[in-house]
């Protein structure tokens, strides 16, 4: 690893300092302690959503250099600042970290942050499982990142395709921590969809029917099934490519009888589904945002809901759509193109329901609501070149070309990003108790914003004029020049906006803001009616719900506050180190498999064993916050 150059020994020596940075910096301040009761064996839903989002944030940035280091490098013709061999590597770890590790968590995140609040519940239906759950990818996300600095990067795509990320084209450790530690993130994904599934449909408070949940809420519940039914797939499929490479078995290799094709039909049976579960919940919390910030009832509920569950189904029935040139014939493919091109109806009866929310209403443009209103063209564009790519025998022309990497941009982004970014400041107050600036706020979108239009327009045409993805350079002359310059200049422009945002928390800490009302956007459901930032158990007394924006309707005084329960002492699950440290032992396990040093992995494994086992000898994981603390804490807020 040495060998590569100063530009890897200089990220190496600034990750070191970094790392040794971060103890340095806690060990001065005393925080060991506080960092470890209050957060790192926390099981409360609140923290470890905002543990989540700090990651995801994290993971951006990583991403992000990733993706800069990539635009530097095709800016101009013939350019030599990447090795071919490098820039595989980093197209490589940018897609698999942007998804797996980036938005998953920041849109479980919100999902932590949100759901319980919304739904008038406590926490969670398994808050130690949760954290578990965090821990796991948290790990998983620290062993992928380690692949630079020891062993060396996965280099076969995000996608990794067999037969290329197997061992004849892809030796060395470096896919083996790909397959590790997405397995190792995807058990937690699996945990949080049971959990969610579990909790949205027992928890909510009494009077909450289904078709009274808030629309953020319904999103989460039917991304929890499809994470039920897609993420087991993609751990099969992990587990195959694993077994093929660490004990030589021919799943997907040719000369032995195996079948490449299995694998990319496993992966994108998972695959699909799986931006599904990254733009669901982003429509959830446009819904949110949208109807706040135009002061109107959502439009179209039901329409909203049905649209959702069609497209939970559909995005089951579509995944041939990304390897139409496999040559399944043109049945196969008209099969899946009209299906894939069936998906466009609900999600065109989605945007009309938020242009008709917005229709008449009062708008206020906010820092969470330009990021919502922005989305609603962007991600039209990505959708509609969707649908021209899933005009098959048009996709053997798009195939693979930048027109496809401009379209999954701009869903990933004008879609992803900017519904979580819309999250992300919407619920800050509540999540804090402060507000972030609006004017910085303003700042950061419109960098963003127009970079990422500038950065992704032209590469529709660069897609047309025949450039295909995964290039690492390109001759002079082919007239694709000026439309990549332009394109690096839209990417560095992205980056100003993100430092803008970091630029934007920094100044709130220092200019704190503080929000005391827990309503800072006049609000229309739950989680407005609690302080900000909601105590430990949320609601003092579980509310009795009678209407979709039940706090709405009460602010109106159409509808009365009423109490489910007298106050009484509050069950609530105690912290726990042990989510923390069996996830670290997950991580040792991993390590040990992708340099293949087995008895450390039969080690640790065995270690796991007996975490799980210890966990079903406890009995006494709950504690009572006594009815005493309880109006103590109500009343420093003024309420009861
Ligand atoms: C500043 C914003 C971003 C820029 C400038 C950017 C740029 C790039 C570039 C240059 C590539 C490689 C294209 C190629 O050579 O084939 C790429 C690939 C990719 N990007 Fe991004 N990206 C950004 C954000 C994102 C985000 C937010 C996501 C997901 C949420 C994402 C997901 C992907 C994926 C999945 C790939 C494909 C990787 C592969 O081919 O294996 N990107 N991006
Ligand atoms: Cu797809």
């Amino acid at each position: 690893m040495w060998k590569e150059g100063p530009l890897i020994i200089g990220s190496d020596l600034a990750i070191l300092l970094t790392s040794i940075g971060v103890v340095a910096v806690v060990t001065y301040f005393k925080k060991w302690r506080y960092l470890w009761t209050e957060w790192l064996t926390t099981t409360d839903h609140k923290k470890i959503g905002i543990m989540y989002i700090i990651a995801a944030l994290l993971m951006l940035f990583r991403g992000g250099t990733d993706a800069l280091l990539m635009r530097t490098q095709l800016a101009l013709p013939n350019e030599h600042f990447l090795s071919a061999q490098h820039y595989d590597g980093i197209f490589t770890t940018h897609g698999t970290i942007m998804i797996l590790f980036m938005a998953m968590p920041f849109i479980i995140g919100l999902m932590n942050v949100a759901v319980p609040l919304q739904i008038g519940a406590r926490d969670v239906a398994f808050p130690y499982l949760n954290a578990i759950s965090f821990w796991l990818f948290f790990f998983a996300a620290m062993l992928f990142n380690l692949s630079f600095v020891i062993g060396g990067s996965p280099v076969a795509g995000w996608t990794s395709y067999a037969p290329l990320a197997g061992l004849q084209f892809s030796p060395g450790p470096g896919e083996n921590y790909y397959l590790i530690a997405l397995q190792m993130t995807g058990i937690g994904t699996i945990a949080t969809g049971v959990n969610f599934l579990v909790t949205i449909l027992k928890m909510r408070a009494p009077g909450m029917k289904l078709m009274r949940m808030p629309m953020f809420t319904w999103s989460v519940l039917i991304t929890s099934l499809i994470i039920l039914f897609a993420f087991p797939v993609l751990a099969v499929a992990l587990a195959m490519l694993t077994i093929d490479r660490l004990f030589g078995a021919h799943f997907f290799t040719v000369a032995a009888g195996g079948m490449p094709m299995q694998w990319v039909n496993l992966f994108w049976i998972w695959g699909h589904p799986e931006v599904y579960i990254v733009i669901l919940p982003a429509f959830g919390v446009l819904s949110e945002v949208v109807a706040t910030f135009s002061s109107k009832r959502l439009f179209g509920y039901g329409a909203m809901v049905a649209s959702m569950v069609a497209i939970s189904v559909l995005s089951f029935v579509v995944w041939v759509h990304h390897f139409f040139t496999m040559g399944a014939g043109p049945g196969v493919n008209a099969f899946f193109g009209i299906a894939t091109m069936a998906i466009a109806i609900p999600t065109g009866v989605k945007v009309f329901n938020w242009l008709l929310t917005m229709y008449k209403g009062r708008i206020r443009l906010t820092v969470p609501m330009l990021w919502a209103t922005a989305f609603i063209p962007n991600f039209l564009i990505g959708g509609l070149t969707g649908v021209m790519l899933a005009i098959a025998p048009a996709d053997y022309q798009y195939h693979n070309s930048y027109f496809l990497v401009s379209h999954f941009h701009y869903t990933l982004i004008g879609g992803t990003v900017f519904g979580v970014m819309s999250g992300l400041f919407y619920w800050w107050p509540k999540m804090f108790g402060t507000h972030l600036n609006e004017r910085i706020g303003k700042h950061a979108f419109w960098w963003f914003m127009i970079g990422f239009n500038v950065c992704f327009l032209p590469q529709y045409l660069l897609g047309f004029e025949g450039m295909t993805r995964r290039m690492y350079t390109y001759p002079a002359g082919l007239g694709w020049g000026p439309w990549n310059f332009i394109s690096t200049i839209g990417a560095f422009m992205q980056g100003v906006g993100f430092l803008l945002i970091v630029w934007n928390v920094v100044y709130s800490l220092r200019h704190p803001e503080r929000d005391l009302t827990g309503d800072p956007w006049n609000g229309r459901t739950l989680e407005w009616s609690l302080p900000s930032p909601a105590p430990e158990y949320n609601f003092a007394r579980i509310p009795v719900v009678h209407d979709r924006d039940e706090f709405w309707e009460i602010k109106k005084g159409r509808v009365e506050a009423e109490y489910a329960e007298e106050l009484k002492p509050i069950h609530m699950p105690n912290s726990s180190g042990r989510p923390f440290i069996l996830s670290f032992i997950f991580f040792v396990a991993g390590f040990a498999l992708v340099f293949e040093i087995y008895w450390l992995a039969i080690a640790a494994l065995a270690g796991i064993l007996l975490m799980l086992l210890r966990r079903s000898f406890e009995f006494d994981y709950y504690h009572h916050i006594p009815v005493e603390e309880v109006k103590e804490t109500e009343a420093a807020w003024g309420r009861l």
